[in-house]
């Protein structure tokens, strides 16, 4: 018999055998309770299904919970009430294709040889996320995930690189932007051309809540690149002259309305409290958009500046993200492919091999409100999207090492510093008077570099 049960010699220190079987029996009971609340949120048995759904250059001031005065999003605004609105989130880039790289792979894009453009612009047509790069897609049918992609790809025409052959089961989609091709896909069949960009966003949705209905029974990855509102901004029949705010109200006010449509399927499958959704955008405004605006951040599309990849970011999750949160911290669409697979119980690292090596970090214990947790992104990275790298975030404060960057006027040699928790617009340069500020974050922007130049795929072909 175990002494610890014994009571040799009673005193006050002494704990009766059959209260200590007690109390071991509840600090069990309770462990097993709190394992099973965990395993329950992360891990297989009753994995969440995952809708990702990606607005295509919605700025940061577009949305009614991110303080629009005109553009009504209700649907949106309830998501951000029932989960966590992020207030300093960030693209994975600041134009389509890289964004998307960034998000599919968790990787900051120049890893898979992107330089500058998109597909068709100033990229090649025939270039693209390379077939070596592991998708999120992949990564998530790997583990018996159902996947679709129902949107916008931009990462590739060439047969190797459309979405069916990078991990996504169903892929119905434009292989460009809007603006670029006439052509709508299902696989490799070409479906319509051209087809009627006033439609794309019903059409979308209708695929998506056929395929949620489809596919209810198992976990699946279902993520929305929605063609909208990028240019030509062209309004849905039903939502012509809708808005208060002209046709780019109309389009952004159509949207919010189909991704209540998909809610409400996940509601009526009763799938809502098993699935996770999340909400962003892909970059910030289209500088030739002027109703599209990043307030209060300076920067559109293309530019470093934080009106180009500050986006809204907006996540639920019923009864495991708390209704009404709101962080601030620094979380980029990079941490999507860490964070999403710990919550669904995938070991990312195990089967990505780190190839491509991944920069997002899991930041799914901030998105839960875990006590005690240390936020694990404290820097990034800021790329413009013709002109590589111009910009570190460290904490709050932002450093652009070359002035001309930050589109200051006046010199053009030197850094210009900003803190970002007060001066929002990033006017106020403050590399004067914080020098050893400047060398370090100088020198994690060369550490960071140096890391990224180590290993690159290129493109794909
Ligand atoms: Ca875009």
């Amino acid at each position: 018999m175990p002494v610890i049960n014994q009571c040799r010699r009673p005193g006050p220190f002494c704990i009766p055998s059959h209260l200590l079987h007690r109390i071991a029996t509840l600090i069990l009971t309770a462990l097993t309770v709190l394992l099973s609340i965990d395993l329950e949120n992360t891990a297989s048995g009753s994995v969440p299904n995952i809708v990702l759904i990606l607005a295509d250059d919605l700025g940061y001031h577009d949305l009614g919970c991110y303080g629009h005065p005109k553009i009504k999003t209700p649907v949106l605004d309830q998501l951000a009430d029932d989960g966590i609105r992020l207030t300093s989130f960030y693209a994975g880039a600041t134009v389509c294709t890289p964004s998307r790289i960034a998000l599919l792979t968790g990787a900051y894009p120049v890893r898979l040889g992107w330089t500058r453009g998109v597909v068709g612009y100033m990229m090649k047509r025939n270039q693209g996320l390379s077939p070596d790069a592991l998708t999120m897609g992949e990564i998530f049918k790997s583990q018996g995930y159902q996947t679709a992609l129902i949107g916008k790809w931009h990462l590739g025409d060439p047969r190797p690189l459309r979405p069916h052959r990078q991990g996504f089961d169903l892929a119905y989609y434009i292989n460009k932007s809007n603006n670029q091709t006439k052509e709508l896909w299902r696989g490799d069949k070409l479906l319509e051309k051209p087809f009627n960009n006033r439609l794309l966003t019903e059409q979308f949705t209708r695929e998506a809540i056929g395929f949620i209905k489809q596919n209810k029974a198992k976990p699946f990855l279902l993520y929305i690149p929605y063609t909208a509102p990028h240019f030509p901004v062209e309004a849905h029949p039903d939502w012509k002259g809708k808005s208060r705010f002209g046709k780019y109200g109309d389009v952004v006010e159509e949207m919010d309305h189909r991704i209540g449509q998909i809610l409400k399927t996940l509601e009526m499958e009763k799938l809502d409290k098993k699935t996770i959704v999340v909400f962003l955008s892909d970059n910030g405004p289209e500088p030739g958009t002027k109703e599209s605006t990043a307030k209060p951040y300076r920067g559109k599309k293309w530019s470093a500046l934080e009106g180009g990849t500050r986006v809204p970011c907006i996540v639920r999750f019923p009864g495991v993200i708390a209704k009404g949160q709101e962080s601030d911290k620094l979380i980029a669409a990079i941490d999507l492919l860490p964070t999403l697979s710990h919550a669904c119980g995938i070991d990312l690292k195990t089967i990505s091999k780190e190839s491509p090596k991944i920069d997002g970090v899991n930041v799914w214990a901030t998105l839960i409100g875990k006590k005690d947790a240390v936020h694990p992104r404290n820097d990034l990275l800021y790329w413009h999207g013709s002109g590589g790298f111009q910009a570190i975030r460290v904490g709050n404060w932002k450093l652009f090492p070359n002035r001309r960057h930050a589109q200051l006027g006046g010199r053009n040699s030197g850094p210009a510093l900003f803190n970002l928790a007060e001066d929002l617009d990033e006017k106020t340069d403050l590399s004067a008077k914080f020098p050893d500020r400047v060398k370090a974050m100088q020198d994690l922007a060369k550490k960071r570099l140096d890391d990224i130049k180590s290993s690159i795929i290129p493109l794909g072909k």
